[in-house]
């Protein structure tokens, strides 16, 4: 588990539970979940990726690779989000997000693994791909690749950079398309992916259905997801973690909204380059 020993004065004297977030990060959904299905208390420090203020140096030494979610308890840094969630399973365990039937426990936590697996190679690629691109300018990467320890994710966002292709995007798609189906095979009689109760498992994916809807995916082929995630919206944990932190506008607009910021700074990036080049 990815706890970060450190003696910085700033990370350890924090008391209580801290959690570093950013509203739209379908991994920080799922920890706001946890947090708030357990009845927890706890304090936020929203990380405004935009303009990449995770990757300040404070930010850095609460989590190396500078990715939200990061939760600091009683002076101690936690990273990954599923790492979070056992973490907090482990030290909050009442009310309990795992079954204690075994078996039961071990289902909800594959199905957490699943979304982790998933995350960079089908979530990360298809949102990307469909909003037009990069998070971080090509001017960015020199300083990022020297900061970044986890080569994947300099990797990621070069391509990113790059552009995905179509295939590369259908692939990703393709990938969602087979766990959706699995989950629908689950969800078309069942109020919950595991057990009879919400669970770690229904937490972990809440928040692709929310991330990847608002961004245009359509669930519309798998209506036992869709009735599933409607009951998920009524629960008081989806209103104060999910709800709350969302921007106040349609998806549609949302996605456009991307898609010309993301185009503004490649048009630019572009400009800049040409006016650097040396006439020859
Ligand atoms: N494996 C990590 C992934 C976290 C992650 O990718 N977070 C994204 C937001 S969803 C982020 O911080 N991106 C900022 C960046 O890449 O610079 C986890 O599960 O916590």
């Amino acid at each position: 588990m990815p706890i970060l020993h450190t003696d910085n004065p700033d990370i350890t004297s924090l008391k209580g539970l801290h959690l570093y977030h950013a509203g739209m990060s379908n991994c920080a959904m799922r920890v706001r979940l946890a947090l708030e299905e357990k009845g927890l208390e706890w304090t936020s420090h929203e990380v405004d990726l935009g303009h990449q203020e995770n990757l300040e140096p404070w930010y850095l030494a609460i989590n190396p690779k500078g990715l939200v979610p990061a939760i600091v308890h009683d002076g101690v840094p936690v990273t990954e989000s599923n790492d979070i969630l056992r973490y907090l399973e482990e030290n909050f365990s009442e009310p309990a997000l795992t079954s204690s039937d075994p078996a039961l426990a071990a289902e909800a936590w594959e199905w957490l693994d699943l979304a982790a697996s998933l995350h960079m190679k089908a979530i990360k690629t298809w949102v990307y791909g469909t909003t037009g691109g990069a998070s971080k300018k090509r001017s960015d990467m020199d300083r990022y690749g020297d900061i970044q320890p986890d080569k994947s994710l300099v990797a990621f966002h070069e391509k990113s950079l790059d552009g995905f292709t179509v295939q590369e995007i259908e692939t990703a798609r393709q990938m969602l398309v087979d766990v959706f189906d699995r989950m629908e095979a689950r969800l078309k009689d069942h109020s919950f992916l595991v057990g009879n109760e919400q669970s770690i498992a229904d937490i972990a994916w809440v928040p692709q259905y929310v991330l990847l809807g608002m961004l245009g995916f359509d669930f519309s082929p798998w209506p036992g997801i869709v009735a599933w995630a409607t009951n998920q919206q009524k629960r008081p944990a989806y209103q104060s973690a999910v709800t709350a932190w969302l921007p106040k506008i349609p998806g549609w607009a949302l996605r456009k909204g991307i898609q010309a910021m993301r185009l503004w700074r490649k048009l630019k990036a572009g400009l800049s380059a040409r006016r650097s080049r040396p006439v020859s």
